[in-house]
């Protein structure tokens, strides 16, 4: 049976456009999943849109539109930017299907029938930007929100609330217990440090009268359920654990067999963490649901010095990149610039420079041995020894899966792209021009080629996840019928086949 992976990222709000943020968390799980098929599994990588709440009710009265077609809107354009950018996602959730707010219900159904939820009276702060309660002590000057500075609201209403903090130790000991259930090190430090205070109760519900565009509670039709809830939920619905149609005592709350459920990681950026560990696992134990596996927060991106926002106006579009540079240098550019978990910044200068490394190490690469092989021998891979890299190949199969093993994707590209160089060196110290010349070193120069080719092809297994569409045309220009996995890759006996030799892989560009 191949091993299961199941993969998640964030599901956006559907009231903005995606911004590279947005796009790196997806390309990062895009990544992940490839090289997970790539080595076997079965892959059900899920995104999508959260569409409930009074951040998109109020976006859609802003612009005087029904709720719903906002959302319509959004999700078609955040489908649209991942087909753009290559991210192979197995299933787009959005959360106002019939299926998400049937199993929404029965989840909160299930938490009310086991005790877990009273009905109280709330007082406090809301942001609306951010969908979150805050107490007087956290607020920033003036009554703004400490995240996003925006006015926040006062509210003072009846809400049902979850007794988050009955689980606040079962919580604590499963993080103890677990140490890699939170990726990386510092973002599982942080979650419990706050976790050190005592967890108050979570209010899971809004009045009616303030907010519409929701899901009903099943118990109290004047409330409609909290976003958060709402939201994380999504992950549950799109394993297939739960048939609504079973309510809340459907089995697969217990037993989730058979179904994705539960998932193998769930992606974020480091400003909802604390939802997605803290907030999902308790309801989640509330519910008698198994929990997740891991959880992987990355770092923030920001523009230059500055944080992007619209109202600075320097909201970086990973489309308007796409179209000047291509698919894959985006992806190359975001994943292998941030390293997975701290923060990066963009600037087109960095930018440059990552897209120079693919086109002077990579591509000229795979142009200085392609034109070689068509120039010294017809076109035809050599039957020569083609292990002459073979020690490197090992070594970086090592390290990339090394990486990979904590999800440190930038540095499994950086060893990728370090092999690239060792095989530039590797030219360098052949000197196949000059085996060229002398007749009796043409065994010499049918091992260079050999290697090469085989060298090329573990480079375009390696970098097919990050940078899938230049893989696979390096493949084909290589003879190849497809991208290899790594293991072909790594013993393959490239003698015998057509190679061509192209324009170059990632063209020179203008500044
Ligand atoms: O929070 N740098 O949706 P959202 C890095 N709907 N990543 C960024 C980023 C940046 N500058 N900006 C956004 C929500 N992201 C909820 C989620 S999940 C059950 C509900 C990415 O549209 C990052 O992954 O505000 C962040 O966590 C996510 O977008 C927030 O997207």
């Amino acid at each position: 049976m191949p091993h299961r992976t199941y993969l998640t990222t964030p599901i956006y709000y559907a009231s903005g456009a995606p911004h590279i943020g947005h796009a790196y968390t997806t390309i990062l799980a895009d990544a992940l999943a490839r090289f997970a098929r790539q080595s076997g599994d079965d892959v059900l990588f899920l995104t999508g849109t959260d569409e409930h709440g009074p951040k998109i009710e109020e976006e859609a009265a802003r612009r005087g539109v029904e709720p719903i077609e906002l959302c319509d809107e959004m999700a078609a354009r955040f489908r649209s930017a991942w087909e753009r950018l290559d991210i192979g996602f197995d299933r787009f959730i959005r959360t106002t299907e019939d299926e998400h707010k049937a199993v929404v219900r029965a989840f909160v159904q299930r938490l009310h029938d086991r005790g877990h939820l009273y009905a109280g009276s709330y007082e406090g702060w809301y942001c609306v930007h951010e969908e979150r309660y805050w107490t007087e002590k956290d607020l920033g000057p003036d009554n703004t929100c400490p995240d996003c500075g925006r006015p926040v609201r006062r509210i003072e209403e009846e809400n049902w609330f979850f007794r988050m903090s009955t689980f606040q130790d079962a919580l604590v000991a499963h993080i103890r217990d677990h140490p890699d259930w939170i990726v990386p090190e510092v973002r599982r430090n942080e979650v419990l440090g706050f976790l050190e205070k005592p967890l108050g109760d979570l209010s899971i519900s809004r009045p009616r009268s303030r907010v519409q565009w929701g899901i009903p509670l099943p118990f109290d039709d004047d409330h409609v359920i909290y976003v958060w809830v709402d939201a994380l939920v999504n992950y549950l619905t799109a394993s297939g654990a739960v048939d609504p149609s079973l309510g809340p005592e459907a089995p697969g709350f217990e037993d989730p067999t058979g179904s994705w459920w539960p998932a193998d990681l769930h992606i974020m950026g480091k400003d909802i963490l604390t939802t997605h560990a803290v907030y999902w696992p308790t309801l989640l134990m509330g519910a008698g649901v198994p929990l997740p596996r891991h959880l992987l927060a990355h770092g923030w991106w920001v523009v230059g010095e500055t944080k992007m926002s619209k109202s600075l106006g320097n909201v970086i579009d990973p489309l308007q990149l796409q179209e000047q540079y291509g698919t894959d240098a985006v992806r190359w550019y975001l994943l292998r610039e941030m390293p997975t978990g701290s923060d990066a910044s963009y600037t087109p200068e960095r930018f440059l420079v990552r897209y120079e490394e693919l086109a002077n190490v990579l591509g000229n690469l795979a142009q200085r041995a392609l034109s070689m092989i068509v120039r010294y021998r017809d076109g035809v891979v050599p039957e020569g020894d083609a292990g002459g890299l073979d020690d490197a190949v090992s070594t970086t199969l090592d390290a990339v899966a090394a990486a990979l093993g904590d999800y440190r994707l930038h540095a499994a590209l950086a060893a990728a792209m370090d092999l690239a160089r060792e095989a530039n060196g590797y030219v360098e110290a052949r000197e196949p021009w000059a085996q060229a010349k002398d007749p009796a070193r043409a065994g010499d120069l049918d091992d260079t080629l050999a290697t090469l080719a085989r060298v090329l092809g573990v480079l375009a297994a390696l970098f097919h996840p990050v940078c899938p569409e230049r893989s696979a045309e390096l493949a084909r220009r290589l003879g190849l019928s497809g991208v290899q996995t790594l293991q072909e890759a790594r013993t393959d006996a490239p003698g015998g086949r057509t190679v061509e030799r192209g324009d170059p892989l990632f063209p020179r560009v203008d500044v």
